[in-house]
């Protein structure tokens, strides 16, 4: 069994942590280090285009920077990213290529998966979506009774829904007036209801989106979209009101959709990947096709990077080497995502979708237990909402939290007419800019005593109040500054969090790609069901029984 620990860099670097936790037990490491080195900030940063990548506030001195260097050099980071865009089948629990750097590949070489160039199909989906996405917007495409369509629905969940909901939402400035893009996914029928409460089924399109089409979510949404479209217009609307987004043709056209309505994508790529494929679709409506291409092209911005710079100009590496001294080395739990941005404020459950079900799991590639940390518990709020609810904690809470900030110097909504934008983005970047030199500095007990005192707060008043108003600082932040949220620039920040996520699978010796852990209480719910309807009790532990047995009598089943 691969043990990560065994390297040399490894050991060096559980040499450095201790050296750290005695440095940060003198108190303000982080502040004395800036004061010690004033290139620190020029020296630690990495540039991608317009994108700056900033971990001087991370609690990384150059010793433990040149020593993660040299992990990713024992761990293989460059061969691995190698194996991964040549296709091989690196899934290895599924068997599969994991290749979506393949569906923004603009270069127009081959790309190949057992041998065979996958290019020209992925051409030939586009092309398709170009077309259809053209004739929707123009108003060429009618509904069945001659209406352009107004409001797009997409149904899908998961993968199929995180990736297009979060992008529509980020490139709000982008989208097409006139035009709405709806994004349905939890079973509940709230969700549906409500969604289509505002909406009329003459200038309605369904999305269904499925890699599968047999997601229980997925699937019990469209029949009921398509019942409330039928009971309005009748079964002949169906072609003009639903397309599909799925490799599984077979049941798209059971379904009643048919196939030439089917935009394909394939089994080498994965759900939570798939946002650059077909499933992109109801992002293409909201912004266009030529934007859409734009945020593939800057997602291949970013596959370039992480595939040619070297590990130490590497932003995808380096991040997830910080994460792996973060979490391994000094033992902390959780990654906050903060976008000071909020047309991004699905990116962290869009992240918390790709970090955790790909590196949340404790088994290593070859079916051993891992005995060491694997991938951090994931969350976040936009700034500067979360200010105002959890920065408490990531500010004085017994728990580091890393935490990552990102940050677009002009607003996309500043050049549009009439808004009343003002100094908004000012007041936003400050206060982004605020938190991580807060969260770097803290405030010492001399600082908050001399604060109290000019507030005429002396004595025993004082000592009372001094020990709340002390921040120990030394909480580690990256900052990712870009200069606007285009679709390029998108595309670019969600394709280095991808390979960051990669990278650290590979560090961590763990498969990244499959999702083992969502089946369980899939296959459990599918005997409950029935349960809940009336049919016979099963065999479950007294807790699960009693809840049904209360539910049942209720529901009166
Ligand atoms: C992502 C997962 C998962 C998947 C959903 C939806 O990597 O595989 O989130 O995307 O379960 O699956 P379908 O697209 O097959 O409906």
């Amino acid at each position: 069994m691969v043990d990560v620990r065994e390297g040399q860099a490894w050991r060096a670097l559980e040499q450095q942590a201790q050296l750290l936790r005695a440095d940060l037990a003198r108190g303000y490491a982080m502040r004395r280090w800036f004061q010690e080195d004033p290139l620190r900030f020029q020296n630690m940063q990495l540039r991608l285009g317009d994108l700056l990548y900033d971990p001087s506030k991370q609690l990384v001195t150059p010793e433990v920077s040149r020593l993660l260097n040299a992990l990713g050099e024992e761990r293989c980071l460059g061969p691995a990213m190698e194996a991964m865009v040549e296709g091989a089948p690196i899934n290895l629990t599924e068997g599969r290529a994991v290749l979506h750097t393949a569906l923004r590949d603009r270069r127009g070489g081959p790309r190949r998966v057992g041998g065979q160039d996958v290019m020209p199909e992925v051409g030939a989906v586009l092309a398709q979506m170009r077309e259809f996405v053209t004739a929707l917007r123009s108003g060429a495409w009618r509904g069945a009774t001659g209406l352009p369509i107004r409001d797009v629905v997409n149904i899908g969940i998961g993968g199929s829904d995180l990736g297009p909901a979060m992008a529509t939402a980020a490139l709000r400035p982008y989208w097409q007036a006139g035009l709405r893009v709806h994004y349905v996914s939890n079973v509940d029928g709230a969700h549906l209801q409500g969604t289509l409460a505002d909406l009329s089924p003459e200038t309605t399109l369904f999305i269904v989106a499925s890699k599968t089409f047999t997601t229980q979510e997925t699937l019990a949404n469209a029949h009921s979209a398509r019942a409330w479209l039928v009971g309005a217009l009748g079964l002949e609307a169906v072609a003009r009101h639903f397309v599909a987004l799925s490799t599984n043709a077979k049941a798209v056209s059971d379904f009643g959709i048919d196939v030439r309505q089917m935009f394909a994508f394939w089994d080498w790529v994965g759900g939570r990947y798939s946002l650059w494929s077909a499933i992109g679709l109801s992002v293409a409506c909201a912004i266009g096709m030529d934007a859409f291409e734009d945020l593939l092209q800057g997602a291949h911005e970013a596959d370039r990077h992480a595939l040619e710079a070297p590990i130490a100009a590497n932003i995808p590496a380096q991040m997830a080497l910080v994460g792996v001294w973060n979490r391994n080395f000094l033992g902390f739990p959780s990654l906050a995502v903060l976008p000071y941005d909020q047309s991004l404020h699905r990116l962290p459950a869009y992240l918390q979708q790709a970090d955790m079900e790909s590196n949340g799991k404790a088994t290593t590639r070859d079916g051993g237990k891992t005995q060491w940390l694997t991938g951090p518990i994931v969350f976040g709020e936009p700034g500067t909402n979360g200010q105002h609810a959890f920065y408490q904690l990531l500010h004085q809470g017994s728990d580091i939290v890393p935490a990552d900030f990102i940050l677009v110097a002009h607003s996309a909504f500043a050049t549009a007419p009439n808004h009343p934008i003002g100094d908004h983005h000012e007041l936003l970047l400050s206060n982004g800019l605020a938190q991580t030199e807060a969260l770097m500095r803290g405030k010492t007990e001399a600082e908050v005593m001399l604060e109290l005192r000019l507030a005429g707060i002396v004595g025993a008043d004082a000592a009372a109040l001094a020990p709340h108003k002390i921040f120990s600082g030394d909480r580690p932040t990256t900052t990712l500054l870009m200069d606007r949220l285009t679709p390029h620039a998108l595309g670019r920040l969600i394709a280095i969090y991808e390979h960051k996520i990669f990278f650290q699978g590979i560090l961590w010796d763990i498969c990244s790609f499959d999702q083992w852990g969502v089946e369980l209480g899939k296959q459990l719910a599918k005997a409950i069901g029935p349960e809940l309807r009336g049919a016979a009790p099963g065999n479950h532990d007294a807790s699960t029984s009693g809840l049904i047995a209360e539910l049942r009598q209720r529901r009166g089943a």
